[in-house]
């Protein structure tokens, strides 16, 4: 049986890092993110500074100034996390249609079949983290495997900025020596049992039977069998179709110049014509620009109209003489009508 190529991506500190991004005052300090205001609500995290005071997710703001009183608090903006996050998604697209969404800054991609870097998922792994890093200005660390559960548990390995490989020779001893926490699926009161049935370790777990397991954890037997092996036949769920396709291309100056932004706005077409070859039997409803302005404020104009340059160039043109502000990114994109959209015309044609 071929094995597949798995990589899990989590952000590092997601929130926390955004804003240190945006205000590099922060880099040296303890930071968790919450209301400022509302001292008796929960945060949503801590950079890695704060989490060596004990201070962590969902933890009570009181309770962590207690902890850490330097602790800097930065009320969230979900809209800025958003939009990095949408970016990072986006650029998972360059390399597989197999992306299945876990929250807003993790993970799996399938890259079984991706043609990229000779199919090698760890330079792909690399790729990804550059090409984060690049477009985002944020770290995000990596897990590169054989399977779901070993890619997540490898992204966890060497946070932050980190990248774990995990092969699967000799894996069951490899694993033996990890917690049982990294088993998905435990969560604090099976860790508990676990422990008082002096289960500690991937390892422990190992040496017991399958019908033991299920004696004590019922239905969750067979699996923490198979997890504590390395063994996981789960696919990658990647949930909806693809709604859309596009190239954005970040400059390294901000232009204003319309006959440069005409020339960087082929560049990007001529890539997504490359990579609609591989959608070849998609109906597209809308053809779409994007500009992102120096204040990083982000516009789109799409229109009902096929997909060739000079209508790509007529949306830019548009927007050209609504604004004059210079210009830091540019994207061509399209729009598909859904399967289902399509379906019912070939249905409307034939009947
Ligand atoms: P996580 O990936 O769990 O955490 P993280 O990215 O902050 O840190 P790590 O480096 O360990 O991956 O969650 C992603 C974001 O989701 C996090 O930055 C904030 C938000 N979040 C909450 O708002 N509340 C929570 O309880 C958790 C766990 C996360
Ligand atoms: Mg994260």
């Amino acid at each position: 049986m071929e094995r597949k190529k798995i990589i899990h991506i989590d952000m590092d500190y997601f929130f926390a890092q955004v804003e240190e991004r945006d205000n590099p005052s922060l880099r040296d300090k303890p930071v968790a993110i919450g209301s400022a205001h509302a001292k008796r609500g929960v945060l949503c995290t801590s950079n890695y500074i704060a989490r060596k005071y004990g201070v962590k997710s969902a933890m009570p703001t009181a309770q962590a100034l207690k902890l850490c009183p330097h602790l800097v608090l930065v009320s969230p903006v979900f809209s800025k996390y958003q939009e990095a996050s949408r970016a990072v998604f986006k650029l998972f697209e360059t390399f597989t249609d197999k992306i299945q969404k876990l929250s807003i800054d993790e993970a799996y991609l399938d890259v079984t079949d991706c043609e990229l870097f000779n199919n090698d998922a760890i330079k792909i792994a690399k790729e990804i983290k550059r090409l984060v890093f690049e477009s985002t200005g944020l770290t995000c660390s990596a897990g590169v495997s054989f399977n779901k559960l070993l890619a997540k548990i490898g992204s966890d390995l060497y946070k932050p900025n980190g990248l774990a490989v995990l092969r699967s020779e000799n894996i069951e001893q490899k694993i033996s020596h990890f917690p049982i926490s990294y088993l998905r699926g435990v969560g604090k009161v099976t860790q508990k049992k676990m422990n008082d049935e002096g289960l500690y370790t991937f390892g422990d777990v190992q040496k017991r039977e399958k019908l033991s397991l299920i004696n004590s954890y019922g239905s969750f037997g067979p699996t923490l069998f198979d997890f504590c092996r390395g063994v996981d036949h789960r696919d990658v769920e990647c949930g909806t179709e693809r709604k859309s396709l596009s190239v954005e291309n970040t400059f390294a100056d901000d232009h204003t110049d319309k006959e440069v932004l005409s020339l960087k706005l082929y560049d990007c077409f001529a890539e997504m014509k490359e990579r609609l070859q591989k959608h070849k039997n998609r109906q597209i409803k809308a053809i779409v620009v994007t500009i992102r302005y120096d204040d990083f404020s982000r516009v789109t104009i799409e229109r009902a109209l096929n997909v060739d340059i000079e209508n790509y160039n007529k949306l830019l043109e548009i927007k050209l003489q609504q604004r004059q502000s210079p210009i830091r990114l540019l994207g061509v994109g399209v729009r598909f009508f859904s399967h289902s959209q399509t379906g019912q015309l070939e249905f409307d044609l034939s009947a």
